[in-house]
């Protein structure tokens, strides 16, 4: 079995910058799922860090384009810090969202760790949705349909500068799998800032195992990769437990496939679940879903493979 470095869990509990309210449940939901057990049980030295605390989510309509743009700053501050102070001790954090406004603290924190370490980072964003809004487009104000947008510059200064210089990434460390929603304006921006996507319809054609070799292409020894796991990623016949869900997505077994090759790789440094919702789940089918596939990104398989 591949060693891993050791690992710690940070809850980040909040719905913040959702549509829907219930994703602040999302770490509890994953830990009775047995998340840091499952992993234990693979030989994984885990710390659970407990859960981080912020501002309540006030439930307000948007004001210039963003709904809770102060309280989704004082959240991401919370997580990036956090997420950096791990990164720091040679530990692989497991931000357990919340929603995926988070992916903005989270993967800044993680590009300034690879800016000190001189790593590469590349960064897998399995999600139905491009996440590429801004307060011009977006159709909800709702920030986590904008965070890779602010992470690449594009977005409030309180975002776009969390970590102090903006951007945190380039567009061409992105690679988006798995994406079936994309709004009308948000399609213009992913094309015009040539974000890599590997569509649903591509990944028809082609087949997951070839999308998933391209999209891994170029990663080597200096690669920091960072996986940012948006539940809604997977069909929601098998993952049910979250707010947005768009039909078509991966099933379980392509859903393996891509787990197990990030796994292969050897790299992965960091990972966001994000987007659980335990509210709209039926008896944690879907936080224990997660839970088996992580498994799989920490090298469970059925057979021996090395
Ligand atoms: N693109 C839509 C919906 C959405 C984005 N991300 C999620 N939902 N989870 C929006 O509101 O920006
Ligand atoms: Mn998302
Ligand atoms: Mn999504």
């Amino acid at each position: 079995m591949r060693s891993h470095p050791p690992v710690s869990l940070i809850g980040v509990p909040t719905d913040i910058g959702a549509g829907d309210r219930g994703a602040r449940m999302g770490p509890e939901a994953l830990r009775l799922a047995g998340l840091g057990e499952a992993l234990a049980a693979r030989g994984v030295d885990v710390a659970d860090r407990g859960n981080l605390a912020g501002p309540d989510n006030p439930w307000l309509p948007p004001r210039d384009g963003y709904r809770h743009l102060d309280e989704v700053v004082a959240w991401n501050r919370l997580a990036m810090d956090a997420i950096h102070a791990e990164l720091k001790l040679g530990r692989l954090p497991i931000m357990l969202g919340g929603d995926h406004c988070l992916g903005i603290g989270s993967i800044t924190a993680v590009a300034r760790h690879c800016r000190e370490t001189g790593k590469n980072l590349r960064v897998l964003w399995l999600d139905a949705h491009a996440d590429f809004n801004t307060h011009e487009v977006t159709p909800s104000g709702n920030i986590h349909g904008m965070p890779v947008a602010c992470l690449c510059g594009i977005g409030p200064d309180a975002l776009t500068n969390l970590g102090g210089s903006a951007p945190a990434i380039s567009p061409s460390q992105v690679r988006q799998i798995g994406i079936r929603s994309v709004d009308e304006g948000e399609k213009r921006l992913v094309k015009e800032h040539r974000i890599d996507v590997y569509d649903m319809r591509y990944i028809d054609e082609v087949g997951m195992k070839r999308a998933m070799e391209q999209a891994l292409h170029g990663v080597d020894a200096d690669t920091h990769l960072h996986v940012s796991f948006d539940v809604d990623f997977l069909d929601p016949s098998i993952a049910p437990g979250v707010g947005t869900t768009v039909p078509g997505g991966p099933g379980y077994r392509e859903a393996q496939l891509v787990m197990e090759m990030i796994a292969d790789s050897g790299r992965m440094g960091s990972l966001d679940i994000v987007e659980l919702n335990p509210a709209l789940d039926h008896r944690n089918g879907t936080a224990m879903l997660a839970v088996d596939l992580v498994e799989s990104l920490f090298g469970k398989s059925t057979l021996m493979r090395d």
